[in-house]
C-alpha cells in the first residue's frame, strides 16, 4: 500500500482559508464538498483531517495526524512536542498587552500587582517571569477583550491583527509578546516513507512563498544605461536583456524582492527606464 502523510488543518476558522489555498497553489487538489472529517488528495500522497486548531499540535505530538498547519500561538501555548518545520506565511497576528485606554497604565511594569485576563495563560505566565512582573493571571477561553469593562481584569493578554477589536473596547495595546503566523508542525518520529513525502511537500511551499515574495520586472532602456539599470536589479543569477526593434534600446527582465519593490521602481525610473511591468510569479524554483 502507498504510504500517506496525515496533514491536520483547522476545520473552519481563520486559518481554513489559508490552509487550503496554500495546498492549492502547491497544485494539491482536496475536495471538502461534503464537509468531511478527512479527505484524500487526488494526485499528492496526502489525507487532510479537519480538526479544531486547538487540537492539532497534540494529534501531531501522538501521530494521530503526521503534520499540521496551526497558529505559533497555539503551539507555543500547547506546550507539545512537535517540531516547527516552516511558516506558512498567512494567519500573521501578534499577542499582545492591553489596557484601558483612559486608564494610568501605560508599559508591561505598570502590571505589577494587577489581574490580566487571556486565553494564553502558559506564554503570558513565561514572559512576565521573565520580565519579574509580578500579576495574577485570570484564564478565559473568549471574549477576552471585554474583561476590563466588566471588572474582571484590570488588564488583557490577547491576540492583536487589525487592533479593531482593542479599538472598539477602548483599549491600548502597550507589548508584543508573540508575532505569530501559521506554521506547518511535523511529528517528531516521521518514517523514513513520510519524511520524503513531506519533503516533497516542503519543496513546493517553499517554492509558492518564494515566488509570492519576488516579483518579475520588465522594462525598456536606452542602451547607453542598460549597465546602470542592472546594477539595480540584483535578479537570480543576471537579468535577461534582449534588442529591441527600435536601435538604441534594450528590453530587460529580472526578478525583485517584494520588499524592494517601490524603491528599485523609483530609481529606475530616475535611470530612464520605460515602460515597467511588474508581474507576479506563480512558482520560482531555484
Ligand atoms: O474552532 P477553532 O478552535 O478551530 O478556532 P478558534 O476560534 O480557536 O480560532 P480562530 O479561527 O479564531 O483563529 C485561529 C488562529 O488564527 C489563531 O490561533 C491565530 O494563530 C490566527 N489569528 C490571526 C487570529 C487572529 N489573526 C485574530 N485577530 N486569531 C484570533 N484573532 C482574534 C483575536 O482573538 C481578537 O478577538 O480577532 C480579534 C482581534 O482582531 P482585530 O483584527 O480586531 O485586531
Ligand atoms: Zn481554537
Amino acid at each position: 500500500m502507498q504510504t500517506t502523510l496525515k496533514i491536520a488543518v483547522q476545520k473552519s476558522g481563520r486559518l481554513y482559508e489559508g490552509s487550503m489555498k496554500l495546498l492549492k497553489e502547491c497544485g494539491i487538489e482536496v475536495s471538502n464538498g461534503n464537509n468531511q472529517l478527512r479527505v484524500q488528495a487526488a494526485n499528492f500522497p496526502i489525507e487532510v483531517f479537519f480538526l479544531r486548531d486547538d487540537d492539532i499540535p497534540e494529534y501531531v505530538q501522538d501521530a494521530v495526524a503526521d503534520i499540521g498547519f496551526v497558529g505559533e500561538n497555539v503551539v507555543k501555548e500547547s506546550r507539545k512536542d512537535v517540531d516547527t518545520i516552516e511558516k506558512a506565511g498567512f494567519g500573521k497576528c501578534r499577542l499582545s498587552l492591553a489596557v484601558p485606554k483612559n486608564g494610568t497604565m501605560k508599559t508591561a511594569a505598570d502590571l505589577n500587582g494587577k489581574k490580566i485576563a487571556t486565553s494564553y495563560p502558559n506564554i503570558l505566565n513565561a514572559y512576565l517571569k521573565e520580565k519579574n512582573i509580578s500579576a495574577s493571571i485570570h484564564e478565559i477561553s473568549g471574549s477576552v477583550e471585554i474583561a476590563p469593562r466588566i471588572g474582571l481584569a484590570d488588564a488583557i493578554c490577547d491576540l492583536v491583527s487589525s487592533g479593531s477589536t482593542l479599538f472598539t473596547n477602548e483599549l491600548k495595546e502597550i507589548e508584543t509578546i508573540l508575532s505569530s503566523e501559521a506554521v506547518l508542525i511535523s511529528n517528531k518520529n516521521l518514517s523514513a516513507d513520510k519524511k520524503i513525502i513531506l519533503e516533497s511537500l516542503l519543496f513546493r511551499i517553499r517554492s509558492v512563498k518564494k515566488a509570492k515574495n519576488n516579483k518579475y520586472v520588465l522594462l525598456n532602456a536606452p542602451n547607453d544605461k542598460v549597465k546602470t539599470i542592472c546594477e539595480l536589479l540584483p535578479g537570480m543569477k543576471s537579468p535577461t536583456i534582449l534588442p529591441l526593434a527600435e536601435s538604441g534600446w534594450s528590453s530587460i527582465h529580472s526578478v525583485i524582492a517584494e520588499s524592494d519593490f517601490w524603491n528599485v521602481i523609483q530609481q529606475l525610473k530616475a535611470n530612464g527606464a520605460q515602460g515597467i511591468l511588474i508581474i507576479p510569479i506563480e512558482k520560482m524554483i531555484i
